[in-house]
């Protein structure tokens, strides 16, 4: 099938010389082609599509020299180490002792995904590195169409490998992937092997000096997903200027094009029919119909949306709203709005977190923001979250800032880090145009201004623009102080701030520097006055139940509960302040925090513990945002 049509935006990622976008630094001795938005079934709104789910228990078998991707002298690997062979081991080595065999993944232990191998046993808890994993399925009996395996992320490497023959590779720890299967199933028993490299190096996004814990593994399904010969492969509908409703689609397979396509929203009364064009792609609009109730967070009304071609239909749930920037505001849906938020980290409640997202752990934390804290916005931080949080926040009524893990210090200079980052972006943006929710793409977080980064991050900024016209880009930024005033000055002088539709600073006065808290009312911000600007994060640690009243130490609630009365006063006071997301709602795992007393390799600027214990300053945001509310 031709793949490379997809997105007219993004023939340039397509057209790039294979060196640029191969996946990492050892590159695999078996060719794997990578998948990229430009190579792969996009499948977009696969999580609703029919198929197997592959969920549940497989095998898996450590590789710390990666001898199932290559020998030792970097030759092929041999039958005895290869991880995806089909042999029956202790079959063949009883029958001939000549034979060798140094693996044998059918009879490895036994792990349930999705969910990371650093929870798995306490010897994996630091493993970085490739991990093997797999099982075998049966295909349904009676085939018909195509098949995909489609894997939600896998972090960060992955090699994938079906009935003994390797069929792709990609690269990114938050993004979904997917290979066409049609050709290899066979009937009965199918045997799938998936190898998964956690190791960051210096040019993988994110790189491997970060501030959350690296959960190597297969972190979210894996499916078996099966559509009619001709599909649909990627849509887009939405809400556009004109108070228009608006659908792209592009079909793949034979029939993809001049083929007559049909878009239903049964409530609404809408049907609107045409053709695609030779490419398969096919693009309408219709006048908003009496009776739209528009996507807010006080009325998250979603709309089952169907479009059908030949015998395959495509299904979403989708809210119509429009966002915008005006001077200084942000309007949703014509109105302005302040954004009362609290920073994530994808990680569930509970002593030992495996990042394994379900839709009961997605609504867990996303109820403490909404309900808890009164808050109507979420910043997914620090890269792609499940397609479970971003439905989630579709059906709660939160508007999510969604960003990708350009992080501190990529290899800004490095074409191959940028390849892999606007790969991600478009795999993002792909996968979640259609979500009500999400206001906000943010390309970046706390990088340090050169011109290798501002033209990097530029390049992102004008790819997000591309493939998403109806939605604000921003980035969370750093600003610089004047360390000659005796109270905080602080200037944005990022020229990246001219590129964003909304400005985003971390801030950290209080806890990181040695302010004062009753200072920080007093804060100058010196920032462009004609953009919104929202506080992507500010915070201080505590540890859930260390008071200390008198004193007020750090780690103590009290220190928290303070930290946060004085930057809100502080934020009172910022003329174009537009919105907030503190960090952080919840204690995550963070292997660089190891005070004894109150770390323990977490970090603990959450408003709840790892447990969901709330603390002290939990009541002073809610508190706040609850008066926000009602202006
Ligand atoms: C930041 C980072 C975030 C860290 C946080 C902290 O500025 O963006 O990833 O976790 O500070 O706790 O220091």
């Amino acid at each position: 099938m031709e793949r490379r049509t997809l997105l007219g935006s993004f023939v340039a990622l397509a057209a790039m010389p294979a060196t640029l976008l191969k996946a990492q630094e050892r590159p695999p001795v078996v060719p794997l082609p990578l998948a990229t938005v430009a190579t792969q079934p996009l499948l977009t709104s696969a999580d609703l599509r029919d198929g197997t789910d592959l969920s549940g228990p497989w095998h898996y078998s450590i590789d710390p020299f990666r001898s199932g991707l290559a020998g030792f002298h970097g030759e092929m690997p041999d039958r005895g180490q290869q991880r995806y062979s089909e042999a029956d081991v202790r079959r063949e080595m009883a029958a001939d002792n000549r034979v060798l065999y140094e693996v044998d993944l059918a009879h490895s232990p036994i792990t349930t995904l999705p969910s990371s191998w650093l929870t798995e046993a306490p010897e994996l808890r630091y493993y970085q590195g490739l991990m093997w994993y797999q099982r075998t399925f049966p295909a349904p009996a009676q085939r018909s169409g195509r098949y995909f395996i489609r894997l939600g992320a896998a972090n960060y490497a992955t090699y994938v490998y079906l009935n003994g023959k390797p069929i792709g590779r990609h690269e990114g720890g938050f993004t979904p992937f997917a290979f066409e299967v049609t050709q290899l199933l066979r009937d009965g028993d199918n045997q799938i092997t998936i190898g998964v490299d956690s190791q960051a190096t210096d040019t993988t996004v994110p790189p491997p000096v970060t501030d959350w814990e690296n959960y190597g593994g297969i972190t979210r399904p894996v499916q078996l997903v099966h559509t009619a010969a001709t599909y649909v492969d990627d849509a887009w509908v939405r809400l556009i200027r004109g108070n228009r409703i608006a659908v792209d689609a592009k079909l793949d397979g034979p029939d993809a094009a001049n083929h007559a396509v049909t878009m239903l929203i049964p409530e609404l009364h809408v049907t609107l029919t045409g053709r695609t064009d030779a490419q398969g792609r096919f693009r309408g609009d219709i006048a908003v119909p009496r009776g739209l109730r528009r996507w807010a967070p006080e009325m998250p009304k979603l709309y089952d949306v169907t479009l059908t071609t030949g015998d395959d239909v495509w299904r979403d749930r989708i809210g119509f709203r429009t966002i915008e920037v005006r001077g200084s505001d942000i309007v949703l849906n014509g109105r302005p709005l302040f954004l009362r938020g609290i920073s994530l980290h994808e990680e569930e409640i509970g002593t030992d977190p495996t990042r394994a997202m379900t839709p009961a752990a997605a609504r867990l934390l996303l109820g403490e923001v909404r309900d808890g804290l009164n808050g109507n916005f979420v910043r997914l931080a620090h890269y792609p979250h499940s397609e479970v949080m971003t439905r989630a926040a579709d059906e709660l009524g939160l508007i999510v800032w969604s960003e990708v893990p350009v992080y501190w210090r990529v290899a800004w200079s490095n074409p191959e880090t940028l390849a892999t980052a606007r790969n991600m972006l478009a795999e993002n943006i792909l996968r979640d145009r259609n979500r009500a929710s999400i206001a906000i793409w943010s390309v970046a977080n706390e990088t340090p201004v050169t011109p290798a980064r501002n033209s990097f991050l530029t390049t992102l900024v004008d790819d997000a623009r591309r493939l998403d016209d109806t939605r604000l880009v921003s980035a969370a930024l750093l600003v610089e102080r004047d360390r000659n005033s005796t109270h905080p000055v602080m200037t944005m002088a990022d020229p990246l701030a001219a590129k964003l539709d909304v400005l985003a600073i971390n801030t950290y006065n209080g806890w990181y520097s040695p302010d004062r808290l009753t200072d920080l009312p007093s804060s100058e911000w010196r920032v462009p006055a004609d953009k919104p600007l929202i506080f992507s994060e500010f915070g201080a640690d505590a540890k859930a139940g260390f008071h200390d009243a008198a004193h007020m130490q750090k780690f103590s609630e009290e220190y928290q509960a303070e930290y946060y009365r004085q930057t809100l006063a502080m934020a009172d006071r910022i003329p174009t302040l537009r919105g907030m997301s503190p960090w952080i709602l919840k204690d995550f795992r963070s292997p660089r925090r190891q005070n004894p007393d109150f770390q323990q390799g977490w970090n603990r600027k959450g408003l709840i513990s790892e447990t969901g214990q709330h603390k002290e300053a939990f009541g002073v945001l809610a508190d706040y945002y609850a008066r926000r509310g009602q202006r």
